[in-house]
């Protein structure tokens, strides 16, 4: 051979090592086609409850002080999700008037028996009328209307669960504190028999499953009180005859494990699954790329394969979780005694990408990013803070814009303030606004707040301030500290643009009055405080249209033009 063509070979064979290892690559960084990725559905939606009917899926989640409640998701694949309402949509329904921040709706279940839905949550907090705690509302369509609430009396405990049984009869399962409480967190479960004519309880309360079997010894978790903390979010299944306890324990942290148990009875004896937990991340490093897996539900589909959903956080910048704890999914093979998560793979362990569902897929629309605000009702992702009580906002009032009272409530008080805000769904976003007001009376300030709860937030508004007309951004960063504003210019349109964007937890925010020229206000801002522990433990990152005279009476509206959001890759 020559030399040349020795040369020529050798550099072939280089070229197609190339093009393997770049495969190679593509292929790990890409998901195939065959896989999904989680969170299935993103941003706050924790504590997610699942059921199918026929080859249709309904999920909803805890919604807190959010109104309206209990935002209800349909999908017939399991992967692709849209919000097709709310559950808890009237404030006859919900009233949120007195809930603290992660108080009011914990933890619903979905379940379909008979032609008819219910939902089953708890209320905390609410102090008008403290018996009005655990409560059932019923559908015929998921989309609604939902029946008005049946509160279900002597039911203690958050996280009610309701189980149909062939034979005709409904079980509610809940958690409670036991009377020989050992410790703070030490809870136990119960199941007693509902009447679902009367709402009433019957009959004995049995309690099948108590965290104190375990502490300090024995199999679960070795007995460790952050293993056997909180036992909370059961369910119940009959699979061959016999009936398993799903539950979760460990508290919603780090600590965070799915359990099940089993037995010839609903009312136990329960014996535990020796491989428990089912699921769990506790073990792994606290900023995995998705941590705090527990509060589950399986289901089975219409193929015969079951899968668990359930909530995680994705921590980044540290341990922080800004998104929230949002709701994932990952493949359960129920084909022996125990349900095993996650099989073929990290059995236990929640991931990025699974293997698709064998379901056929179902598009759904890409939505606009821009919500115009063209419709006679605002679209579901909006959410209010606290219940309505009053008509401070219009579409109709001028057509084409979202009309809002300027109000003396605030963002930093338990109330229901003038804001309309919607879910911080990707790490990385860009959120603009286009927004009309008057000439601004002394105290009135109307823009975005970027807000975790009254006590975390970011506020960049355009502004009267002691008679000087400014834009400017502020934060307040704890409950004991004050709102302080970091960065403010001289501003005088009636008219604006407002922008903000983050970069994983780094947020920016400029403004513009012509939509062209934009004058940033702060860039690079570390916003790690929106998802640290302590603040807003239960709920997510929270974007809106916000304006308040700030405690003085105000006859002025703000007009909001069109806001849109989209998701940065
Ligand atoms: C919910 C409990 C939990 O009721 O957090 O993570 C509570 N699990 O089950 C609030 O979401």
């Amino acid at each position: 051979m020559k030399i040349a063509s020795i040369y020529s070979l050798k550099s072939k064979k280089k070229t197609n090592r190339l093009l393997i290892i770049l495969l190679w690559f593509v292929v790990g960084i890409c998901p195939a086609q065959s896989e999904y990725n989680n969170p299935i559905i993103p941003g706050f939606n924790p504590d997610p409850s699942i059921c199918r009917v026929g080859e249709d899926y309904y999920l909803v989640t805890s919604s807190f002080e959010y109104f309206p409640g209990v935002p209800i998701y349909h999908s017939r694949d399991l992967i692709n999700w849209k919000m097709i309402g709310h559950v808890l949509n009237r404030p006859s329904q919900l009233d949120l008037d007195s809930v603290n921040c992660s108080g009011g709706i914990y933890a619903p279940t979905i379940r379909y028996n008979n032609d008819t839905f219910y939902m089953i949550t708890t209320l905390v907090g609410q102090t008008k009328n403290p018996k009005q705690r655990n409560f059932i509302v019923t559908a015929k369509d998921p989309k609604g209307p939902w029946s008005e609430p049946h509160w279900v009396e002597n039911a203690p405990g958050i996280d009610p669960s309701l189980f149909f049984d062939d034979n005709g009869k409904v079980y509610y399962s809940g958690n409670d504190s036991p009377a020989n409480k050992l410790w703070d967190k030490h809870r136990n479960i119960w199941i007693q028999e509902l009447d679902i004519n009367s709402w009433k309880l019957v009959g004995k309360r049995i309690d099948v499953l108590d965290g104190g079997e375990y502490y300090k010894k024995g199999t679960l978790d070795g007995g460790i009180e952050s293993g056997v903390n909180n036992y909370e979010a059961s369910h119940v299944y009959k699979k061959d005859g016999k009936y398993y306890l799903l539950i979760a324990h460990g508290g919603t942290s780090q600590n965070h494990a799915v359990s099940i148990w089993r037995s010839d009875s609903i009312f136990g004896p329960y014996k535990i699954n020796p491989s428990n937990p089912i699921l769990t991340h506790r073990d792994l490093s606290n900023e995995l790329y998705f941590t705090s897996t527990g509060h589950a539900d399986l289901v089975e589909t219409q193929n015969g394969e079951w899968w668990i959903v359930y909530l995680a956080k994705r921590p980044y910048g540290g341990e922080n979780h800004i998104l929230g704890r949002e709701t994932f999914m990952s493949p359960v093979n129920w084909s022996g005694d125990w349900p095993v998560v996650n099989p073929k793979r990290k059995i236990g362990r929640g991931e990025l990408n699974h293997p698709k569902p064998k379901l056929p897929e179902q598009k759904i629309e890409n939505k606009n990013p821009r919500d115009e605000f063209d419709s006679a009702q605002l679209e579901n992702i909006w959410t209010f803070i606290r219940t309505p009580r009053s008509n401070w906002w219009s579409l109709a009032e001028r057509k084409g814009f979202l009309r809002m009272a300027f109000r003396p409530e605030t963002i930093t008080e338990k109330v229901n303030p003038s804001f309309i805000g919607r879910r911080q769904e990707h790490k990385s976003f860009v959120a603009v606004v286009k927004l009309e007001f008057n000439q601004l009376n002394e105290n009135e300030e109307t823009g975005l707040v970027i807000e975790r709860d009254k006590d975390y937030f970011f506020k960049c508004t355009f502004r009267n301030l002691e008679g000087r007309k400014v834009v400017s951004l502020s934060m307040k960063n704890g409950a004991d500290l004050k709102e302080e504003i970091i960065s403010s210019f001289p501003f005088e349109a009636n008219s604006a643009f407002m922008e903000v964007s983050s970069k994983e937890y780094l947020y920016s925010f400029r403004y513009s009055i012509n939509g062209r020229d934009w004058v940033t206000l702060k860039s690079d801002v570390d916003g790690r405080f929106l998802g640290l522990a302590g603040a807003g433990r239960f709920t997510g990152t929270i974007i809106g249209m916000y304006a308040s005279s700030n405690g003085k009476t105000s006859v002025n509206n703000a007009d909001f033009d069109w806001f849109e959001y989209s998701g940065v890759k």
